[in-house]
Formats: structure tokens, sequence, C-alpha cells
């Protein structure tokens, strides 16, 4: 009999709602989303029962990267307002019994971040290794790597000559960990946010935070430039450097981490979110969402075609099996560089919407793990379409274009904007849909980035008060997890392996059992799982079920 094997804590019993403050809701009218429009709406959130928010960067930024480029890590980006505005949500996050989780971006700073501005300056300012500088090679870049976001992933300065590094935009430059001044910085700007109150940190790509010293070249797919993320991604020292900052920061505060750990094997998982706690509490894997956008791709990793089922089952049942007893995970469909999930995994056409964001949300929360949700996935926010390049705002989307459509002529401009439609990320970025006013709610200004046209059907003024809406069904979810340990605790089992349609599996705990059964699939599916004569059903998508039979995107948990 399986009995509990972890240790407790209150962040494996909870679930995690991400905001992108720019698109949650904008209080003055600029078209932007705000500190204060996140304030006013934590009734919401309170209603739909999250215990946490994960808070993309409200940093000081240029907004080359809609914050993830920071200019200062102790001030608030004007455009959302000021630190008292902070305080204020946090104080008011608190009195709805919310925590507030910061996104701590600190591979790379914004390239107008003071230090950088010294950096640049000469080969011998004080700040000059605070970043990665090489000399040319043969007159060139130090070597063939992409930055994720197109192009090289090195820039020329004129000033002294030599290339820095920015595994993102050139408006991104990577911080030197090798550097324990900027170690010392990082720290102490963590300890300052830890002593202001707030619960904890997702950290923007940390297992990139030490690369190979060699740089050497990466192999070449698009024709043009080498793949860096082998050099880059889980590198020498990463691991000395976590323990470094769980013993200098996190050990002395009751907060949790999450690692955004892009490139992360099972094995390095098992590192980072080691069950001791002497790095971060859990990391992110792009295996099921980044690794199963490489089938049939269009260019790099530029594609349309849907992920199958059984492919996306095997990737997660992995993870599920191996974490356990090592490492606790992360549950995730959705986030701000992910397209929607009801559109990537389900099925958006109207028909369909409701159900199957039900069935997938269902296959996600009843698994092992913390579960985090991504604004307007509670509500089955669909992707968006881009009729033009002019429809995109986000740097990853433009770049992409102008290096494969416009420059390089490899890719027809309808292709891209075809792969946008399926993986960009500004689908996740569009305004969050509240209610059919105009701009949904979000503004009474111009909004920043389109708002989605199906706002009038699709907001959550419409879901609050429906028993049936998605908002609903998540709210009973994240209720089942709070007062069901088998949810958060028991025993990952699969079920069903061979099935093509149906993501089968039980959860085990104290002699009880929870067998979940999905249908990803339109089409009924034999299944024999329930005995209708047994158990409690815990929750599902449909009132009533037919024997032997799971519906078109029909979902069950059952507890026995
Ligand atoms: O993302 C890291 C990352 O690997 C992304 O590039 C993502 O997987 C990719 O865009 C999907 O195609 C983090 C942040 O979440 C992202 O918003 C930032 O742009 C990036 O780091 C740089 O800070
Ligand atoms: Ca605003």
């Amino acid at each position: 009999m399986y009995t509990l094997s972890e240790k407790k804590a209150w962040w494996k019993e909870a679930v995690i709602y991400q905001v992108y403050p720019r698109s949650f809701a904008d209080s003055n009218g600029d078209g932007i989303g705000d500190i204060n429009g996140i304030t006013e709406h934590l009734d919401y959130l309170e209603k739909l029962g999250i215990d946490v928010i994960w808070l993309s960067p409200v940093y000081k930024s240029p907004n080359d990267d809609n914050g993830y480029d920071i200019s200062d890590y102790r001030d608030i980006m004007t455009e959302f307002g000021t630190m008292e505005d902070f305080d204020r949500m946090l104080k008011s996050a608190h009195e709805h019994h919310i925590r507030i989780v910061m996104d701590l971006v600190v591979n790379h700073t914004s390239d107008e971040h003071a230090w950088f501005v010294e950096s640049r300056k000469s080969k011998d300012n004080p700040y000059r290794d605070y970043y990665i500088w090489k000399e040319p090679k043969d007159g060139k870049e130090p070597n063939n790597w992409q930055s994720c976001f197109s192009g090289s992933a090195w820039q020329y300065d004129e000033e002294t000559g030599m290339y820095y590094l920015h595994c993102f935009s050139k408006k991104q430059p990577d911080l030197n960990w090798e550097n324990e001044k900027v170690r010392d910085e990082v720290f102490d700007m963590m300890t300052w946010w830890c002593e202001k109150g707030i619960d904890g940190f997702r950290m923007d790509v940390i297992s990139m935070i030490s690369k190979d010293p060699a740089y050497p070249d990466g192999e070449v797919r698009d024709g043009l430039y080498g793949d860096m993320n082998p050099f880059v991604c889980n590198g020498p020292h990463v691991h000395e450097y976590l323990q470094e900052m769980n013993r200098r920061v996190l050990s002395k505060y009751d907060i949790m981490t999450v690692g955004e750990a892009a490139g992360v094997t099972i094995d390095e998982a098992k590192k980072y979110a080691n069950l001791e706690g002497t790095e971060l509490g859990m990391v992110f894997h792009f295996e099921h969402t980044d690794g199963t956008k490489t089938a049939g791709n269009v260019i790099e990793k530029w594609g349309y075609e849907h992920p199958k089922m059984p492919v996306v089952r095997e990737i997660l049942n992995k993870w599920q099996i191996e974490l356990e007893g090592k490492a606790w995970g992360s549950l995730y469909w959705d986030n701000h560089d992910q397209p929607r999930v009801v559109s990537r995994f389900g099925n958006d056409a109207p028909e369909w919407r409701v159900l199957s964001a039900k069935m997938l949300a269902t296959c996600l929360h009843m698994m092992k793990g913390t579960p985090y949700i991504y604004q307007g996935e509670e509500l089955g926010m669909t992707n968006t379409h881009f009729s033009s390049i002019e429809d995109c705002r986000d740097i990853e989307e433009i770049n992409a274009y102008k290096q494969y459509v416009t420059d390089h002529k490899m890719v027809s401009s309808e292709e891209m904007l075809k792969c946008f439609d399926a993986v960009a990320r500004d689908n996740a970025r569009t305004p969050m849909q509240w209610d059919d006013s105009e701009n949904a709610g979000f503004t009474k200004g111009t909004p920043w980035i389109k708002v989605n046209p199906n706002y009038k059907e699709i907001n959550a003024a419409s879901q609050t008060d429906d028993p049936d809406s998605v908002f609903n069904y998540y709210k009973k979810l994240i209720k089942l997890r709070h007062e069901n340990p088998i949810m958060v605790y028991g025993l990952f089992k699969p079920l069903l392996t061979d099935n093509d349609a149906i993501y089968a599996y039980e959860r085990e705990l104290d002699g009880k059992r929870l067998v979940v059964a999905c249908n990803w699939t339109k089409e009924s599916r034999k299944c024999n799982l329930f005995d209708e004569t047994e158990g409690s059903e815990l929750i599902s998508n449909y009132d009533t079920h037919e024997k032997g039979i799971l519906k078109p995107y029909e979902a069950r948990a059952v507890l026995i």
C-alpha cells in the first residue's frame, strides 16, 4: 500500500495562477495592463480559489521583451505603476489569502541596466566582467550560435571592439555568473524582495546561467546559425550556483521556487528539484510543449502540426513516473510563451471548446505535482488569428519573420503566419476577456495588442455565475485538490497506455484509488475502467454517462 512519501509543503498543495500584467487589466486607459488592474481583480481570483499568483515581470524595463529585459530590479515599470501600487497589491493579495511569486530574470539584464551601461564603457571597467565578452574570431562572431530570438547570439560593440553574448534579444545581454560579484548582487536583490514579504520566485531560464566555457559551434539546423542549447542549458556550474543561492537566500524564508528549466532532462530535474530541498522546489520542463512542436516543422522551431495525444502522454507519464520519490513536479499546459491549450491539444470549434477545455483541465489537474493556470485558461480562451505581421507584437515572432521571410526568403509569409496562428507566443498575450463590452473590458483605451475577436462569446462575466462554465469547472478542480490529499500526494500509475484516444491513469494513497480517464477525441470511445456501482465521482464534464463508453472529450475522475 502506498502511503505519504514526500515531506508536505504548502506549495505542493497549492494551485498557482500566472498573471501576465501587460495583458491582464488596464486600470488607467492607456491600453496597457497594470498593477492596479491586478489589485482590482483579486476578488475574481479569490473566487476562483487559487492560492498563489506568479507575476510575470513588473520591474523597470524598456520592454524589448515585455519586461523580461530588466533595467532596475528594485523599481517598477513605469507603465505598470509605482512601488506603492505594488506594495498595495501585495498587501491586498495577502488579505485575499493569495500569495505573490515574483518572476526572477537573472540569466540576463536589459542593456539599459546600469551594470551593462558601465560594462560596455571599457575593457577595464569594474563592471566589465558582469557580462560575457569575447574577442572576434577571424573578424567575426566568436561562434555560430543562434539566439532564441533569431540572428546571432553575439552582438558586436564598437566601443571596445568585442562581442557580448545574448541568448535572447541583443537588448538582453547575459550575465556572467562565474563572477562572484554578480552572484552577490543577485542574492542581495532577492533578499531585498523576500524582506518585502513576497512569497517566492519563478526563475526565468535558470537552467542557462552556466555556459560551456569552450563556447563551441553548435549544430546548424536552418542553414544559417548553430544550436547553442547543448552548451548553455544545464551547464557545468548551474547546480553549484543554485545550491549557493539556496544557502544564502532561499533557505532563510518560507517561500516557493520554480525554475524555468529550458532544455532540462529528467536526470537534471531530479537535481534541480530534489526532495532534500538543496536547490529549487520544482522546475518547468518543455518536453510536452516546445518539445512537441518539432514534428513536421516548417523551419527550426516553427510549425503548425497538432501533436498527437499518445506523444504527449508518453512524455508526461515518463516525467510522472521518474520523478516519483526523487523530485517534485510542476504541471502546466499554458503560459505566456505558449499557444492556448484548447487550440493546441483540444478543439476550439464552438461545439467542442468547453468540453475539451474541461477535459484537458481534468487530465492535468489530477496528475501529481503543482498545477499552474495561465490567465484566461480558466475561461477556455483560444488562440487568435494573425492576418499580417503587423498584428504581431512579440519580438520572437517579429525577428523570426524578418529572418526567414523577409531577409532569407526561406518561408512564405502565409506559411509563417500559419505557424504563428498555431504556436506564437502572442496567442497567450491577447488581452484577458473580462466581459462583452468593447475591448473585452480590458481597457477603455486602445489595447497594446489586438483583443481576440471571440470575446463576446468567451469572457469572465458570462462564466462566473454559470455552473456549467469552464471557470466553474476550474474552480471545482482547485477545491477538490484542497480537499483530497490523494490528488496532491497519491502515487501515479498509467492505465490504457496502448489506447490512441483515451489518456487514463490512477492515483493511489492510503488504500484509496482515484481513477482518471480523458477522451482526447470528438468520437465516443470504449472504456471499461469504470464500474458504475463502485466509487464516487469527483468530477466529470458530462452529467450522465454511458456504460463502457467515454463520450466525445469526456473526462471522469472517480474515487474508489
Ligand atoms: O523563456 C525562455 C524560453 O526558452 C522561451 O524562449 C520559450 O521557450 C520560447 O519562447 C518558446 O518558443 C523565458 C520567458 O518565459 C520568456 O518570456 C522570455 O522571452 C525569455 O525567457 C527571455 O527572458
Ligand atoms: Ca494601464
